[in-house]
């Protein structure tokens, strides 16, 4: 072979190349055509064992034919994976595009821990009863905590397993009761108040934590009876747990009140009926009360022989599992989303 021939068989190898990567509709076809004509032992590497043989004053000819010929296919190639890749990113813009007008994911709107839900609840159905909102620390002396509440020095209590002491005199209160020794304390009668916040005591298990909530109430005025108290938490149990909801009231004893009642509300699982939550009584116990004890009066400068009050307390805790159906109280502490968002 001549090197006129050399120069032509290029010129044919070229636009062979050329017209093949014109055609490729993938890269890695590309890349095949590219290798078999530039590669190792391609088509262009196999045409230049001729030039070797070629005279001297023909070689420099043939070399830059090779050139050229290389440069055309490789030309060809960068073109061919540039227009590839512009097709690629075009088909992808068009098939994942983003449709803005989609609307937005539904995030859970913020109502609160369950637990706050309730206590919201009974602090709505208080406030309609005429109760009014009082607070006061969590960190108590023992005479807010107990003396002043009729608490014998030896009282269960009072005993290091039930209460967090911090020192002699300081403690975390066991009930918001302290709340309304020290309302009693700075303000007169007639007292209409309730107390939600949080308690503490050293007990745990599925129905005990070392720390819940409680809203107590305490009204005090002349003429205070027991059946005022019967007729508020009847309608205190209506509201909570729906219209009909009846109550019952057995006797009890606490050193705050005297006489002093468990209050149950009839099973809103089995209507009365019994069955597992109730432990088939028909009776669910969800409060208690009584009648201010004159020694609790006393202690805090009241005239038990011109005023009569009555109390109560109950469990947020207690009403929320019944409400809400969670039999471990501990769900409530956990902070575990997939629990809370339930509510
Ligand atoms: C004063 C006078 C009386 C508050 C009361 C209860 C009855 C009661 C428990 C319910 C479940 C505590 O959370 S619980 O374990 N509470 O049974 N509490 S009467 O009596 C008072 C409070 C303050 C000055």
């Amino acid at each position: 072979m001549n090197v006129e021939q050399l120069e032509a068989r290029l010129e044919q190898l070229s636009e062979e190349a050329v017209a093949l990567l014109a055609q490729a509709g993938e890269r890695e076809e590309a890349i095949q055509v590219k290798n078999r004509y530039l590669g190792r032992s391609g088509s262009v590497a196999e045409l230049m064992g001729v030039l070797r043989e070629l005279p001297n004053e023909h070689k420099r000819q043939a070399g830059q034919a090779s050139n050229r010929c290389k440069k055309a296919i490789e030309g060809a190639f960068e073109n061919t994976m540039a227009s590839l890749a512009q097709q690629e990113l075009e088909r992808r813009m068009r098939e994942e595009t983003v449709d803005v007008t989609l609307p937005g994911r539904v995030t859970s709107i913020h109502l609160g821990h369950p637990l706050r839900q309730v206590e919201n609840e009974l602090i709505d159905i208080f406030s309609d009863l005429g109760f009014e909102v009082a607070e006061g620390p969590e960190i108590e002396t023992d005479f807010f905590n107990f003396e002043a509440l009729n608490f014998p020095p030896d009282h269960p209590a009072r005993d290091m397993q039930d209460t967090f002491k911090l020192t002699d005199d300081r403690l975390l209160r066991t009930h918001t009761s302290p709340v309304q020794v020290r309302t009693m304390h700075a303000y007169d009668v007639p007292i209409r108040i309730i107390s939600p916040g949080r308690v503490y005591r050293c007990d745990s298990d599925i129905t005990h934590s070392p720390v819940f909530h409680q809203v107590e109430g305490l009204l005090i005025d002349r003429d205070v009876s027991f059946a005022d108290l019967k007729g508020t938490l009847t309608a205190f149990a209506e509201r909570c747990f729906g219209p009909g909801t009846n109550i019952r009231l057995r006797p009890s004893y606490f050193p705050f009140t005297e006489p002093s009642a468990e209050v149950d509300i009839e099973c809103m699982f089995c209507s009365g009926d019994g069955c597992r939550v109730c432990s088939h009584t028909g009776w669910l116990e969800v409060l208690g009360a009584g009648m201010v004890d004159p020694n609790v009066f006393a202690a805090s400068g009241i005239d038990a022989d011109e005023y009569t009050g009555f109390a109560f307390g109950l469990g947020v805790e207690r009403i929320a599992m019944l409400k809400q159906g969670v039999s471990d109280i501990r769900r409530f502490f956990e902070n575990d989303l997939r629990f809370l968002e339930q509510f």
